[in-house]
C-alpha cells in the first residue's frame, strides 16, 4: 500500500511501475544512469536521496523522489532491483551501509556493466557490482558484491576483491593481487602482482604499491608508503 491519506510519491509525477531504485543521486549515480542506457536498459528508474535540494530534479532523466524513507512504499508498489548510487572516495563504508539497507528491503542488486566494460567469461562477478566505461576483469578474477571498478581500472587475471572495494578510475590491480573488504584504490594507483591489500585499507590516488598493505591502512605515494 502506498502511503495512507498522505501518500509520499506523488501520484501524477510517479504512478508507472518502478523497476530500479537507485541510492544517491550525485556524479556516481549520473556514471551509472550513463552505463545503464548505454548498455540499452529501459527500466523505469527513481532516485532517492537526502538532499533536499535535488528533490523534483532528475539526473540525466531519473527523477529524485525523496529520501530512504520511501523504500517500504516503492517495495510494495513492485520495485524489485536497487543499485547502490553514492561512489565516495576513500571510505566504502557508506557504500557498505546502502547496500545493506537495499538487501534489507528485500531489492535486488542489479550489476550495472557498461557496453565498453570487459569482463572476462572466466571472472565472477558479485551482486550489485559495477563496472563503469573501459574498465577490464580479466579471466579468473573474483569481484565481491557491491564493488565498483570505475572507468578505465583494470583488474588483472586471478585477482580477489572483496565486497565494496572501490577501484578508482584508471587504478590498475596487475595481477593475482588479494584486496580485502572496502579498500580503496585510489585514483591512477598501481598495485604489483601478488600484493594483498587489507580489509578497509586505503591506497592513496597515483600510489605504486610494492608490498602488501596491512588491513586499515593508508598509503600513498612511489613507492607507497603508510601515512
Ligand atoms: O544515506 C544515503 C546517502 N548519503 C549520501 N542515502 C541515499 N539514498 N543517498 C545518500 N547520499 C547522497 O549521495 C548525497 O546526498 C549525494 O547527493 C550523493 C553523493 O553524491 P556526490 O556527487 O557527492 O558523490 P558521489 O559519491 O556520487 O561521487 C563521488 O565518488 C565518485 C566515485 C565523487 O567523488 C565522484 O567524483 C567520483 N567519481
Amino acid at each position: 500500500m502506498l502511503g495512507g491519506t498522505q501518500p509520499h510519491i506523488p501520484p501524477t509525477e510517479h504512478a508507472t511501475q518502478v523497476d530500479l531504485i537507485i541510492l544517491g543521486g550525485g556524479g556516481h549515480a549520473r556514471a551509472l544512469i550513463d552505463s545503464l542506457r548505454a548498455g540499452g536498459s529501459t527500466a523505469s528508474c527513481v532516485i532517492l536521496d537526502p538532499d533536499e535540494s535535488l528533490r523534483g530534479k532528475d539526473v540525466l532523466g531519473v527523477p529524485v523522489i525523496g529520501n530512504d524513507s520511501l523504500l517500504p512504499e516503492l517495495v510494495d508498489r513492485g520495485a524489485r532491483y536497487f543499485i547502490v548510487g553514492l561512489g565516495s572516495t576513500g571510505d566504502s563504508r557508506p557504500r557498505e551501509r546502502l547496500f545493506e539497507l537495499g538487501l534489507a528491503y528485500k531489492l535486488e542488486p542489479l550489476i550495472v556493466m557498461h557496453p565498453t566494460a570487459v569482463c572476462s567469461q572466466w571472472a565472477t562477478v558479485g551482486p550489485g557490482s559495477q563496472l563503469l566505461p573501459s574498465s577490464v576483469v580479466n579471466a579468473g578474477a573474483v569481484v565481491g558484491a557491491n564493488v565498483i571498478v570505475n572507468s578505465a581500472a583494470v583488474v588483472e587475471h586471478d585477482c580477489l576483491v572483496g565486497d565494496h572495494v572501490h577501484v578508482s578510475s584508471g587504478a590498475v590491480l596487475a595481477s593475482t593481487i588479494r584486496v580485502g573488504r572496502g579498500a580503496h584504490i585510489g585514483a591512477g594507483a598501481t598495485v604489483r602482482q601478488c600484493i594483498s591489500i587489507g580489509e578497509w585499507a586505503v591506497v592513496g590516488a597515483g600510489a605504486v604499491v610494492v608490498k602488501d598493505v596491512p588491513a586499515r591502512t593508508t598509503v600513498v605515494g612511489v613507492p607507497a608508503r603508510p601515512i
